[in-house]
Parts: structure tokens; C-alpha cells; sequence
């Protein structure tokens, strides 16, 4: 074998890796290595981002369908800079990511070299991101380059959590010996911790015991544990609710589906927690959102979780099994099958979708049309705002599909990013719902899947607004600063006319949407609609709902 250079030390480690989409944008520091992926096509292939925001959020979500390592690929100075609120959310949300990061040439490090993100300029990119990540290196030689990626990658994959790995220009340029050769290692393979047959059988008994209700989170879609929990909750006879991050992890048809816990929840989720002695959480750590309004309820329970970490709230009596959900689920379902069913409580109550005035065209009536139009194995990306609110509480994920919200940073604009991701893991149908505002922030990302002609819809719910931010000054703090509302534009036709042969349609009534968002999930490649709405709503948040019921000045629950 022919010695290679550092980058193709990497782009070897890459693949021994099982990586087989780098996302990210080239630049001086990070061409070589990008070089080198491209002359490894297809055993691994670059996606061109338009903003590394979105290249570091499209591996967060590729790595979060795939369960595989998510990897993003960016220069120094402004494209490294550009990636620490993604890798934010990936460390928030215990998100496998690797990133591999050009730096200057060693010798040109604190002598005025370009976009000089190194120890020796004045802003130091391991610094930096060592507050995002838990592994971060900067190599020194070449020798012992792969490895270090490969360790790195693997650190991600056992930790869920970013790593980053700084590789200077001339390490990426200097002749190595050739690593290992590629189809050598299983990279991927993880391996599972054992359950505890202590605590499985402590948490049965208290099971066994009282009415349960089961709470399950996004550690049960990342894990493909949703057979197991829906075993695990016929057994118990127990209601099932979700977190807004993790409506794929349980069937939202299925009659013992207790509809969403917290902020943007059901009342009947709220009735199912009422009526239950025992909650089971199951891949949930129950940040403040998905317990927001049932925290004194909670405190009043016995608290059973299984989860990689613990849960933020406890209960005086809260009993935590941590390691691999899938396992000890699994275990549980073994300890519990024997036991007799009579012992196990009635806890089942029927489904309400909380008590919504459904405006004619409003995002309640616009969503029950999307939900009809999805297909049953459709991954649908949620984005944050009034928008985010609306999806959580108001649409059903698909049978067979995925649902991903990114609540670590809960930062608007994720979902652009997100869906490039999500069409390369999954080539399956994307569809991305997403308020005006987090459009202007990152959706020129849509430009990336014109361009792999990618099967994602796009629906942008266009109130000319910063809308949640409108909402909460109006109802909050009682006075609106004028600055969240924007001039009419025309995005869907402003994008056909950018997008020569992108379906891009503006809608303003529900006929015409729901005939454009039949045409877009069809399509085989992109397509976006724009819901025109003509008022700010208030979203289906608890603290919202409850400010905006208190105000008798409001009758008809807009804000206009
Ligand atoms: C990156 C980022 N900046 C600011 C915020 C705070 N924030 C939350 S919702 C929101 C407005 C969202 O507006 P839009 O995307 O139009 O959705 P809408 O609320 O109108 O549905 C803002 C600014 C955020 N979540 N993320």
C-alpha cells in the first residue's frame, strides 16, 4: 500500500467508522481533508451545507435516525465559529457528532494566519469547543492521525456526545503511513450494558403494585425501543403519554396513547398522570418543558426511570435504572410477563386533544391537512416558535415514521439543516414545519436540497412574526415593543423564482393548501408551501393559554 497523506489517514478512519455522509463547507484549512472524502465517493461522499449551522444540525439529525455517528466537516475561523450552537444542541441532546476541523498551518499559527482560530491567535477553537463536546484533540503530528479520529469517533458513539478533533492544514497535507485497511474494523457495533437484576426486580415490584402511567422520550425512538415500551405497557395495562421531543415513540393511534406531557401538551396526558400512583419514565431525563404544569403532580409520585441519565426532578421516592434503555426495558418485560394481571390497575382513560378553537385557517386546520397527507413512514422535523407549539400539540407522528425536535437548544432554524440529515439517513419522505422566522434564519439551506434533489416538504406557517415572541410580550409582559412583526413578503414565490423547477407555492386559504401540500409530498424531490396566515395565535402552551384566558379584553383567541 502506498503511503497517503494525513487527510487520507482521516477520510480511512472515516470509513472504518461506517461513515458514509460528511456534512459540512470547505475553506483553505479543510480542503484537503474534503478533497479527500471526495476521492473516496461512494464509499463516502461530502454534502455541501450552505452555513455550517446547518451542516453540524444535519449530522445531529442523521445521527439521531441512523443511531451511527453524525459527522460535519468545517474550516477554521468563521466556519468553526459558525458550528458551536449545533454541536450545543448535539451535547444538549446526547447526540453522537463527530467534527473534524481545519486549523492553520502550524507555522503560520499566531503569525497573522488566515481565519486563525488556533491557541496561538486570539481565539482558541479547542477552548471553545470543549464547552460543546467531551472530547476535544488537536493533534500535533501526523502519526497516530487515524487512530486519534477513530478514538474520537468511537468517544461520540460511547458517550452520546460531540467530539471534535482540530487538525492543522500541514497535518492534513504531510505523508503518513496508510491506516488499517478499511473494511477492518465494525465501528459502529455498540455494546450494551447488562441490566441490574437488583434494581429490575425492586422497579417490578413497585410496578406490579399501583396504577402506572409511562412517560417515554426521545432515548426510546434513538434506541428503536417503541416495541418494547408498548409491550412493557400492555403488561401493565398502562396509558401512555410522550414528550414533545418523542412522539415516534409510541403509536399515537394506538388507544392507550395518552397524547403529550408538559408546556405544549393534552389534558388527557394531564388526567392519565392524575390518575396513575406509579410514573414510569422511559428514555426521558423530563426537562423542564415536558414537566412544565405537572411537576407538583409529579413530586406526589413514585418516580420509576429508566434512562440513560437521571431524571431532572425526584420525587422523595424515585428509583433511577440508567445504562441501555433497550435492555432494561427488555429485562423489566421479562421480570414483569409473570406476574398476574389482576394485581396490575385500571389506569386507561380515553385520548383529548385539548380543547382547541380550530380557526378555519389557522395552524390546528393546517396541520390536521398535513397529518392526512403524510406518508406512514414520513420523518417529520419540528421547529421551534408558535409553529413548533402548534406541531407538538396538534399533529399525529406518522405510524411507521420519525419525529425529531431539537429541544436541547431548542434553537429556531434547526429543522433546514435537520431535513438535509434526515433525507440523506433516512430516503424516506421529509417534512419540515416551520414558522417564517426560523425560515429568514437558515432556510436558504433549501438551496442544498434542490441540488440533491432531496424528498423534502417544506411547510413555513408565515405569520409575519417572531410569533411566540409577539405572544409572550403581549400577554406576559404586557406591552408589545413593536419590533417581532414583519413586512409581508412572499417566500414561496420569492423561492420559485430563485429555484428554477422548485415547487414553491404561497397559499392562503385551506383548499389551496391542502391541494399544494398533496402536489409537494408527491414530488419526488423538494418542495415548499407557504401557509399565509393572517394572524399571530396563541399556541397551545400552558403559561400562554393561561395568561391569554385571564385577559378579558381578548375574545377570539388571536392576537391581531
Ligand atoms: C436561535 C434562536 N434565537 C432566538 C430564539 C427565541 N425564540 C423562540 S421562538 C422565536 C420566534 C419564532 O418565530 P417563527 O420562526 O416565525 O415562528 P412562530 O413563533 O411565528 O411560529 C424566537 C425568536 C430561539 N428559540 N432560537
Amino acid at each position: 500500500m502506498t503511503p497517503g497523506t494525513g487527510a487520507d489517514a482521516i477520510v480511512g478512519a472515516l470509513i472504518r467508522l461506517g461513515v458514509r455522509h460528511a456534512f459540512g463547507i470547505s475553506g483553505a484549512n479543510i480542503e484537503d481533508l474534503w478533497l479527500g472524502v471526495q476521492q473516496r465517493r461512494p464509499q463516502i461522499t461530502a454534502v455541501l451545507s450552505k452555513h455550517e449551522h446547518s451542516a453540524g444540525t444535519a449530522a445531529d439529525a442523521y445521527a439521531r435516525l441512523t443511531g451511527s455517528l453524525g459527522v460535519v466537516m468545517t474550516t477554521s475561523g468563521g466556519g468553526a465559529m459558525n458550528l458551536v450552537p449545533a454541536l450545543a444542541e448535539s451535547r444538549a441532546s446526547r447526540v453522537p457528532v463527530l467534527a473534524i476541523v481545519g486549523e492553520p498551518p502550524a507555522d503560520l499559527q499566531g503569525r497573522g494566519a488566515f481565519q486563525d482560530t488556533s491557541r496561538r491567535g486570539d481565539v482558541d477553537a479547542q477552548a471553545v469547543f470543549r464547552a460543546v463536546s467531551t472530547f476535544c484533540v488537536r493533534p500535533t503530528t501526523v502519526q497516530g492521525l487515524s487512530c486519534l479520529v477513530e478514538e474520537a469517533g468511537r468517544t461520540a458513539l460511547g458517550e452520546k456526545a460531540p467530539a471534535v478533533v482540530l487538525v492543522a492544514k500541514n497535518l492534513q497535507q504531510a505523508s503518513c503511513e496508510p491506516g488499517a485497511p478499511d473494511a477492518a474494523v465494525e465501528p459502529t457495533a455498540m455494546c450494551r450494558s447488562a441490566p441490574d437484576p437488583a434494581a429490575i426486580s425492586a422497579a417490578a415490584l413497585v410496578l406490579r403494585q399501583h396504577p402506572v402511567v409511562i412517560v417515554a422520550g426521545d432515548e426510546v425512538s434513538r434506541t428503536d425501543a417503541q416495541a418494547e415500551v408498548a409491550h412493557l405497557a400492555t403488561i401493565l395495562d398502562a396509558q401512555v403519554a410522550v414528550t414533545p421531543d418523542a412522539r415516534d415513540a409510541f403509536d399515537n393511534g394506538d388507544p392507550r396513547f395518552a397524547g403529550v406531557v408538559g408546556a405544549m401538551g393534552h389534558a388527557s396526558a394531564a388526567a392519565a398522570l392524575a390518575k396513575a400512583e406509579v410514573c414510569l419514565l422511559i428514555g426521558t431525563r423530563l426537562p423542564l418543558l415536558a414537566r412544565q404544569d405537572h411537576e407538583e403532580m409529579l413530586l406526589k409520585r413514585t418516580l420509576v426511570s429508566i434512562a440513560r441519565a437521571a431524571p431532572f426532578l425526584s420525587s422523595p421516592h424515585t428509583m433511577h435504572i440508567g445504562g441501555d434503555v433497550v435492555v432494561n426495558v427488555r429485562a423489566l418485560v421479562r421480570e414483569l410477563d409473570g406476574a398476574a394481571r389482576d394485581e396490575i390497575a385500571e389506569a386507561r382513560t380515553g385520548l383529548t386533544v385539548a380543547g382547541e378553537d380550530i380557526h378555519e385557517y389557522g395552524s390546528a386546520a393546517i396541520l390536521q391537512v398535513i397529518e392526512r397527507a403524510l406518508p406512514v413512514d414520513a420523518v417529520v422535523l419540528v421547529d421551534a416558535g408558535n409553529t413548533g407549539a402548534h406541531a407538538v400539540h396538534g399533529i399525529r407522528a406518522p405510524r411507521h415514521g420519525r419525529w425529531l425536535l431539537a429541544m436541547g437548544m431548542a434553537g429556531m432554524g434547526y429543522t433546514f439543516g435537520g431535513a438535509i440529515g434526515a433525507a440523506f439517513a433516512t430516503g424516506k419522505r421529509v417534512v419540515v414545519l416551520a414558522g417564517d422566522g426560523a425560515f429568514f434564519m437558515h432556510g436558504l439551506e433549501i438551496h442544498t436540497a434542490v441540488e440533491h434533489q432531496l424528498p423534502i416538504t417544506y411547510v413555513i406557517f408565515d405569520n409575519r412574526a417572531h410569533g411566540m415572541c409577539l405572544v409572550r410580550e403581549r400577554l406576559l409582559l404586557g406591552e408589545e415593543s413593536g419590533s417581532n412583526r414583519f413586512r409581508q413578503a412572499r417566500i414561496g414565490a420569492g423561492l420559485a423564482a430563485m429555484f428554477p423547477g422548485l415547487d414553491a407555492t404561497d397559499c392562503e386559504s385551506l383548499p389551496e393548501l391542502e391541494r399544494a401540500i398533496r402536489r409537494a409530498v408527491g414530488q419526488p424531490g423538494p418542495a415548499l408551501v407557504c401557509a399565509r396566515l393572517s394572524e399571530v395565535e396563541v399556541p397551545p402552551f400552558a403559561s400562554l393559554r393561561h395568561a391569554f384566558a385571564a385577559r378579558a379584553a381578548a375574545t377570539s383567541g388571536t392576537l391581531s
